[in-house]
Order: C-alpha cells, then sequence, then structure tokens
C-alpha cells in the first residue's frame, strides 16, 4: 500500500483541508499519515475562529518518525499558516524525500482574486519557496498570480494560463497545475505545464454554476491521490475534475446544503468505483 505524509490544518468544523484529505485518500486506498500545521475551530470564513498555531510540533513529531525510519512515497501540503511553517516544511520535505517521492504543494491561501482573511502578501509570496521544491504544485489562478507576481485576471486566454503555468515552472515547480480554468463558455477545469518535456496539458469538463468553499481541497486531494497511485497526468486531472463537478452538483441537490463546504462523503462511492477502473 501506498504511503502518503499530508501537511495542512485541522479546521475542526467546515469540511476542509485535513477533514477531507484524510478521508478522501484512504478511501482511495492509500494509507494517510497526517501533520496538522494548526487546529482551528472553524475554517477561517466563519467569523470569529480559534486558532492554535502547532509549528513547534512539526520537528519533534517528524523527528520521531525519522528515528522509527518511516518513509512516504508522497507528501503533499495544503494551508499552511506562518512563514516560519513554510520553512520548517521545506525541511521536512528535505528529510524525508528520495528519488521516489512525490512532492505535491497545494499552496492554498486565496481564491477570487484576494487573500484568505489570515494572509498577507509577504506570506503569499513565501509560498513560492515551497513551490520551488515542489514536483507538483496546483495553485488557482489567485495563487498563481500572488506567486508569480503577474496579474490577477477575471477574464483572460489560453495565452495568459500558459504564461503563469511558465511563471510557476520558472519558480521550480516541475510541473505546475493551475486549477479553476476556464477556456470556453459553461466549462471549467485545469490545465498543467511539464517543465522537463515543455508539454502542456488540460481537462474540461461542465462547469456547475455554484463556487463551494473547500473545492480545492477535494480536487488538490483526489488529484495527489491519483498521482501517488500512478494514474497518468490525463485521467488524474479528469477523475479529480469529475469528482469535485460531481460533488458540487450532489451537494446542490441537497435542500439543506451546508454554505461552508460540499458533502463529498456522499460521492466517495462514485469515487472509489472510478479509480476501480482507472487502476
Ligand atoms: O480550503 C482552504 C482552507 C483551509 N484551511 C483553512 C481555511 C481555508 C480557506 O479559507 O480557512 C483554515
Amino acid at each position: 500500500m501506498k504511503r502518503i505524509l499530508t501537511i495542512q490544518d485541522i479546521s475542526c468544523f467546515g469540511k476542509c483541508s485535513l477533514t477531507v484529505a484524510l478521508p478522501l485518500l484512504s478511501s482511495m486506498g492509500i494509507e494517510t499519515v497526517i501533520l496538522p500545521s494548526a487546529v482551528l475551530s472553524t475554517h477561517t470564513l466563519f467569523k470569529g475562529f480559534t486558532w492554535k498555531d502547532l509549528s513547534d510540533q512539526l520537528k519533534p513529531i517528524t523527528d520521531h518518525w525519522k528515528q522509527e525510519g518511516i518513509t512516504f512515497d508522497a507528501i503533499y501540503t495544503g494551508y499552511l499558516g506562518t512563514e516560519e511553517e513554510i520553512d520548517t516544511v521545506i525541511n521536512i520535505i528535505e528529510t524525508f524525500r528520495n528519488e521516489n517521492t512525490l512532492v505535491f504543494v497545494d499552496p492554498a491561501m486565496g481564491d477570487n482574486g484576494k487573500l484568505y482573511p489570515a494572509f498577507n502578501e509577504h506570506y503569499a509570496k513565501k509560498n513560492a519557496d515551497l513551490c520551488a521544491v515542489a514536483d507538483i504544485a496546483d495553485p488557482n489562478i489567485t495563487e498563481a498570480a500572488y506567486l508569480t507576481g503577474l496579474p490577477y485576471k477575471e477574464t483572460y486566454s489560453e495565452e495568459y494560463v500558459k504564461e503563469l503555468l511558465l511563471a510557476l515552472a520558472k519558480i521550480g515547480t516541475k510541473t505546475p497545475i493551475l486549477t479553476g480554468v476556464s477556456l470556453t463558455d459553461g466549462k471549467t477545469g485545469a490545465m498543467g505545464y511539464n517543465a522537463e518535456k515543455k508539454e502542456f496539458f488540460h481537462y474540461q469538463n461542465d462547469r456547475v454554476p455554484k463556487a463551494y468553499h473547500g473545492t480545492g481541497d477535494i480536487f488538490s486531494s483526489v488529484l495527489a491521490g491519483a498521482f501517488v497511485l500512478g494514474i497518468d497526468r490525463t485521467n488524474a486531472l479528469k477523475v479529480a475534475a469529475d469528482y469535485t463537478a460531481l460533488t458540487i452538483a450532489e451537494t446542490l441537490k441537497d435542500p439543506k446544503n451546508p454554505w461552508y463546504g460540499v458533502n463529498f462523503e456522499a460521492t466517495i462511492p462514485w469515487l472509489v468505483e472510478e479509480l476501480k477502473k482507472l487502476k
């Protein structure tokens, strides 16, 4: 069985970060080791959330794992918290990485042209150091603009998407993948760039007309899991994008659909079946 380490916060309530990554990766048949970067009462779109930074725990926990000889096939990072924490996480990656380890970075820090409430531009720039050591990084357009210093655009052409991808590759990411890319009306998806082979690739599906919090984490978890399972990049993008779209559609069907996240629990059986076809 493959083993992945995922480093991100626990938002106790709110269906994002570790509370979606752990169940999704486990249901994909991957042993999932978690390293919580912080504990919050809810995600930061709720008012009055509590936040306990766990930066000082990362080193002692990972030192213990090292002593135990624990290794990982992949390391997947998500929402972190502070600039110092990003440095600690880079150290952890360097300590545990070997030539076969997949390093997947989701530089979760903003959306729709804005940073999440807990972050500023300096933190955003610092994330470029983490993306520099990534095999794969999957920012959305907002995050890519902050990472690269290129302007954020609401409406854009394929050229702009490619420009962002090339700038991300320049930072050092081997295969940047931009999420939330819409190249045709009514469609959305992702476009990637393999810097070594100089190849662009993309997948688009029908846009479900509602934005939900936590869908970036769902997409990243399934995408990271698919790569860990050795699924090729086209099918990895397809399963992650289709699962996310299906989950949003399923959530909209629920008369009591939660504003703060999606009903990913209801669509896990689809994901499990789909993976059987791809493995
Ligand atoms: O879904 C990204 C995310 C993760 N963790 C926390 C967040 C957010 C987005 O706002 O607030 C704590």
